[in-house]
């Protein structure tokens, strides 16, 4: 059982698959913090988890025409600069299990946990590139990282971001060693990981063993057959992955955690608690909430860090408390968040379904009862 070195997992977590392991925390759980505690911070896993020996481990980085190839060790990497920020990492499923009640999809069943905050720490990836001799002169190019994570055909998971987002110092790509002031965990990539801020988690290789800069992109299955977006029309008989492009920044999403769908709620006056971010360093300037499923609307309270102008790599958690309307026996909650550039999410799920279920995004709603 290649699994069976797989680390202990938190028993708060939702499972939904054990073996590759894929768990989300609770809605609840998810927003008590505005940084998620490593143990619940939900986990995407499409291998085994490789049991990795810090004292021997390389990272490997392919030296630029004329540059230099590099070996690093943990310490190497360590001797760079380091820079700590906040980043929220997103699943481009996240909240799937909502275009399948839609239409069949395939992938697995997120809810809507599968996105957490973290602190990471770590070398600039733009540092090391330029200790390998790398510039920004090839703009087309592609920086393809690999992990350590591998099938029993030897494949192992891999993906890429363009070079120009890698070299940008303002983009603050991270080659991460720890995630809120630890070690990184196992299952979040020990002792090495991507954090590439405002970007889909697919690109946020774990386990990396190697950086390369290529002409093309990363010829993964994850880089060019999956985490694609298409039209509703597509199905598994005419959908060509060739034809789009892959998922890098996402769109701006909200999420509902609390009340809980179906849950009866006090008479008198409702908290509604729930969590928005956007991709591409877009700050979330507002999240709207209804209790009349989207006829009126009111203002919730955005809490968590201030957000940098281009630079908004973290959620906000926001809640709003509301006077119960006398005499409604149950509500349609529903939020919607705007971003700095004015993009919001669709009403319905509907319209953007894909045969995949990525980029769900559509106003999150909720339908609970009030007590008599
Ligand atoms: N990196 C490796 N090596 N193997 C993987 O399976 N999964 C990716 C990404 N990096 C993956 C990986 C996906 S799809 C996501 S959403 C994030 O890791 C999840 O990161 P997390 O498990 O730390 O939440
Ligand atoms: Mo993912």
């Amino acid at each position: 059982d290649p699994y069976a070195d797989d680390p202990v997992r938190h028993p708060a977590l939702k499972v939904n698959s054990q073996r590759p392991f894929n768990a989300e925390p609770p809605p609840e759980l998810l927003t008590e913090n505005y940084i998620t505690p490593n143990p619940i911070f939900f986990t995407r896993n499409h291998l085994p988890v490789p049991n990795l020996d810090p004292d021997t481990y390389r990272l490997h980085i392919e030296g630029a025409p004329g540059g230099q190839s590099l070996s690093l060790s943990l310490d190497d990497l360590h001797n760079f600069p380091k820079y700590e920020i906040t980043v929220t990492l997103q699943c481009a499923g996240n909240r799937r299990s909502e275009m399948t009640q839609v239409k069949e999809v395939k992938g697995l069943e997120w809810r809507t946990g599968a996105i957490s905050t973290a602190r990471w720490a770590g070398a600039r990836l733009c540092d090391v590139l330029a200790q390998a001799g790398h510039q920004l002169c090839e703009t087309e190019a592609h920086v393809c990282f690999e992990g350590l994570d591998s099938d029993p055909t030897g494949t192992a998971y891999g993906a890429s971001i363009p070079l120009a987002r890698a070299m940008d110092p303002e983009a603050e790509v991270l080659l991460a060693y720890e995630m809120n002031g630890q070690p990184l965990p196992r299952d979040h990539g020990f002792p090495v990981r991507v954090v590439v801020p405002g970007v889909v988690g697919a690109r946020h290789v774990k386990w990396l063993g190697r950086v390369s800069v290529q002409p093309e992109e990363s010829y993964s299955h994850w880089q060019r057959r999956d985490y694609k977006g298409f039209s509703p029309s597509v199905d598994w008989d005419t959908v060509d992955f060739d034809s789009a492009p892959s998922i890098q920044e996402l769109p701006v999403q909200s999420a509902i955690t609390e009340p809980r769908d179906g849950e009866t709620v006090e008479s008198g006056e409702v908290t509604i608690k729930g969590y928005a971010w956007s991709g591409g360093g877009r700050a979330v300037i507002r999240v709207d909430v209804s209790l009349d499923g989207g006829l009126t609307w009111q203002v919730a309270k955005l809490d968590g860090e201030e957000q940098r102008p281009r630079k908004a790599w973290a959620w906000r958690l926001w809640q709003l408390q509301a006077p119960v309307p006398a005499g409604q026996k149950e509500l349609n909650i529903v939020c919607k968040a705007v971003d700095d550039g004015y993009n919001v999410q669709p009403d319905t799920v509907a319209p953007i379904w894909n045969l995949r279920g990525v980029l769900s995004n559509a106003w999150h709603r909720v339908h609970v009862f009030v007590a008599p």
